[in-house]
């Protein structure tokens, strides 16, 4: 049975809850740390990956910074689909606005993650309406059940990579 692969990229300002998402849904995740300009800055990564029926999905979570543009976009090379993760505790800011306007140039389908909803100060409608016709669905990134049926709802509404034989 061919198996449809997806790649995922999760794109959020640092501390909106990227990290925890991918480790709710990969327990087995891979967190890498790396020093960048001579031990001065790190630049931190995620990769998971999550079965969902006969679909795999791919995580990769990017850095959070401002400055690292350029690893967004390498990490970002050949995705399906991709999840901007936004703290729904705090406002939305300039970056966050920035990084949703970058995904949406790259006309790649996404979903907007409004997180942290388990928390009392989350305000997801708030959020939401910085985020005009973009689907949006509120979660919490520490909640595995929640996290793993949102990624399936997102899921559902791509396209998949199918591996194997098509005419099989
Ligand atoms: N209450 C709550 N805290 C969260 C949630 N997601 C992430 N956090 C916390 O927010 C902080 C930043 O999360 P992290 O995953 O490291 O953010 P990243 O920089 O985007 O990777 C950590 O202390 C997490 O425990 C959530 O859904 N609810
Ligand atoms: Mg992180």
């Amino acid at each position: 049975m061919a198996d449809e692969k997806y790649k995922i990229v999760v794109f959020g300002a640092f501390g909106a809850g990227k990290s925890t998402l991918i480790q709710t849904l990969d327990p087995q995740a891979k967190h890498i740390e790396a020093e960048c300009s001579g031990g001065t800055t790190t630049i931190a990564l995620d990769y998971g990956r999550v079965q969902l029926g006969e679909k795999r999905v791919y995580l990769y979570g990017t850095p959070g910074q401002e400055r690292f543009e350029f690893a967004r976009e390498i990490i970002g090379k050949g995705m399906d689909g991709a999840i901007l993760l936004v703290d729904a505790t705090s406002p939305v800011d300039e970056f966050v606005e920035h990084l949703y306007t970058s995904i949406g140039a790259e006309k790649i389908p996404f979903v907007v993650f409004l997180n942290k909803c388990d928390t009392v100060g989350a305000k997801p409608d708030e959020a939401k309406g910085h985020f005009p016709g973009a689907g949006c669905a509120a979660v919490s990134s520490k909640d595995h059940k929640q996290a793993r049926i949102a990624v399936e709802n997102f899921i559902g509404t791509l396209r998949p990579h199918v591996t194997g034989n098509p005419s099989a």
